[in-house]
């Protein structure tokens, strides 16, 4: 019997780290997934919480059974004790530190691209164009960063904030596809095609 159940949209960037992580850990008969539609009122995830935000996680068995939670980071640390394959989150010690801090930098990262991505779905006279020009910058300055520590994100295996790094610049082209960071940061768009060929990417791409 599966575990657990996970809502999720098919295009939410936060939902695909969960995804990717079920996948990487080989745990897809542990957690079932069901596609839902957010900002309806059919959207599955209101009958579990009133955030009706995606991802959201409802545990179906066990000692936390019927336990939902939302916030991909919570849902990810949950899946990690899920099977028996090693954890994405290193356990103990620097490691474990290195990989929380680089977790934190990529979801702000991906906060500054779904909220410049919301902000255009605004009809265009409600568009604040010094937000959406101070996130472009937010970003622009992220990616440069992450072009210098091309072998920093390398030397590690694969872990929560490298899934969500390779989501951040995948989710970016696919909603700027006229914006495309990868010519002037050419080390790392070579590190984000090695993610992007994984099987985990290629199963879950929006
Ligand atoms: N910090 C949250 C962000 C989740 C989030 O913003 N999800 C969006 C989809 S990408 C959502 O559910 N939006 C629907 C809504 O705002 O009602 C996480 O890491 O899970």
């Amino acid at each position: 019997m599966h575990q657990a159940t996970l809502l999720y949209g098919p295009t939410s960037p936060f939902a695909r780290k969960a995804r990717i992580e079920i996948i990487e850990r080989g745990i897809q008969n542990f957690v079932r997934q069901v596609p839902v539609t957010v900002r309806t009122p059919e959207n599955e995830v209101l009958l579990h919480s009133p955030t009706g935000k995606v991802p959201a996680l409802v545990v179906d068995d066990g000692p936390n059974q019927g336990l939902v939670m939302v916030e991909s980071t919570l849902i990810c640390e949950y899946l990690d004790t899920i099977g028996d394959a090693p954890p994405l989150m290193p356990a103990a010690g620097p490691e474990r530190w290195a990989e929380r801090a680089m977790d934190a930098y990529a979801h702000s990262l991906m906060d500054a691209i779904a909220w410049r991505t919301r902000e255009f779905r605004k009809p265009e006279e409600f568009q604040f164009r010094p937000f959406i020009a101070y996130e472009f910058e937010r970003a622009e300055r992220c990616f440069d960063d992450l072009e210098q520590r091309v072998e920093e994100l390398a030397a590690a295996k694969i872990s929560h904030s490298r899934i969500l790094l390779a989501i951040c610049l995948d989710y970016s082209l696919f909603r700027f596809p006229d914006l495309d960071w990868r010519p002037t940061r050419p080390r790392l768009a070579d590190w984000y095609a090695q993610m992007a060929a994984r099987p985990s990417f290629i199963a879950t791409k929006p």
